[in-house]
């Protein structure tokens, strides 16, 4: 549903039917290609495109980039370790925002991605990280992503100990506020084909699209061995890169 909402989309902005946006707004801007499985997917593999077809071009291709010799998988592979998996795979999308509700609904406010596991009791975490890939140019107009550092240490620790130490998500302006700027948040300004790797606990957000063309990204997520429930389901999709 949500790529046909997509395609429906490119083609109402080629015969300027603009209103067909609106369908793009109404999902948030996040289309999951795969939902996961509710079988048993810890032995699935990267053909689960196979099994929703849009094309076997874009199946060939996207595999192709997120295997394990692929130009993002060699990345998941050194970073997470042998056991990396794909655990999410999806695009974010932001027409053009042509009202308040709009601008609001395009931003995403500060989060870490794996904020969901911190209310999730049942889950049993592993690390995991995105693969953000920019599909347009992407700079503060388009609603690109914006990082906050991670807070100092002096004593060497792991990022992931210091981002315990940032400051509540709730102190930092939003991205729809003319208060922000590089200090609180390093903005992304990336060409099209770039890719931006980062872990689950980073912080981030992203601004509307105040620009008159669409944002894409595709952001692909790897986590370091299968995301499960306590009680041995799987949380996304545990695709083993081959
Ligand atoms: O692409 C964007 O604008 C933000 C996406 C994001 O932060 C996320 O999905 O966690």
């Amino acid at each position: 549903m949500c790529v046909l909402c997509v395609r429906r989309a490119r083609i109402g902005a080629s015969d300027d039917g603009r209103a067909r946006w609106a369908d793009l707004e109404a999902l948030g801007c996040v289309a999951q290609v795969n939902a996961p499985s509710t079988s048993d997917a810890r032995d699935a593999d990267l053909n689960h495109r196979a099994r929703h077809s849009h094309g076997a071009l874009c199946r060939w291709q996207v595999s192709e980039v997120i295997g394990r010799d692929g130009a993002i998988g060699k990345v998941a592979i050194a970073l997470l370790g042998e056991d990396a998996r794909l655990f999410n795979d999806q695009y974010v999308v932001k027409p053009p925002a042509r009202s308040d509700g709009a601008l609001r609904a395009s931003c995403f406010e500060w989060h870490h991605d794996s904020q969901w596991c911190d209310d999730d009791g049942k889950a049993v975490y592993a690390p995991y990280m995105s693969a953000w890939v920019a599909l347009d140019d992407v700079c503060e107009e388009n609603g690109t992503l914006r990082f906050l550092r991670y807070p100092p240490s002096e004593d060497g620790r792991s990022h992931r100990e210091r981002a315990k130490a940032y400051p509540s998500r709730s102190a930092l302006p939003s991205p729809l506020s003319d208060d922000i700027d590089d200090v609180q948040g390093k903005l992304l300004t990336v060409r099209a084909g770039s890719v931006v790797f980062f872990s689950d606990v980073v912080l981030h957000c992203s601004g509307p699209n105040v620009s008159e063309t669409i944002r894409r990204a595709w952001m692909p997520q790897f986590s370091c061995g299968p995301i499960m429930r306590e009680d041995g389901t799987a949380i996304g999709l545990t695709a083993k890169l081959v």
